[in-house]
């Protein structure tokens, strides 16, 4: 073990562009899914992603539903629409990026698991670039629910 950990360390220190070209990891911070009633169709899951280089998320993969789908809402004639993103969400280098209610977001369809407070939601992100990421991330309850256009987040 430690022969191999000093092989790790030194190749760390002796080729540190070249581990960053290969494949800079992406962050992800400040993830959740929303709670929501027993029975419901769809449910939201929020996270923070700064990319270590230029990036996209391509995909999300969950066993916790029919199928997952990256979204965008935005008001159309004063009503909130969501559509699917399918070439995914840019994520330029350094730069966070947070899936929020109200703008982008994971969208579960069809969950098989119920998104009670306190569960927890395997997702896989994929990347264009970067090793996909595996989460186990929290079911909480929005402060306050989101109305029309307004933003009502709590500070
Ligand atoms: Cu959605």
């Amino acid at each position: 073990m430690k022969p191999f950990l000093t092989a790790l360390a030194f190749a760390a220190l002796a080729v540190p562009s070249l581990a960053a070209a290969a494949s800079p990891a992406v962050k992800v911070t400040d993830a959740w899914c929303r709670a929501a009633p027993k029975g419901a169709l769809a449910g939201g899951c929020y996270l923070t992603l700064t990319a270590g280089a230029d990036d996209r998320l391509v995909a999300v993969e969950t066993p916790a539903a029919g199928r997952a789908e990256i979204h965008t809402m935005s008001m159309d004639g004063g009503v909130m629409r969501m559509r699917k993103l399918a070439d995914g969400v840019a994520l330029a280098a350094g730069r966070p990026v947070a899936l929020k209610p109200g703008a982008e977001h994971l969208m579960l369809i069809g969950p098989t698991i119920a998104l009670a407070p306190g569960a927890k939601v395997a997702l896989t992100l994929r990347f264009q670039s970067a090793q996909p990421i595996t989460l186990s991330v929290p079911v909480r309850t929005a402060s306050m629910p989101s109305m029309g256009g307004m933003s009502m987040e709590h500070h």
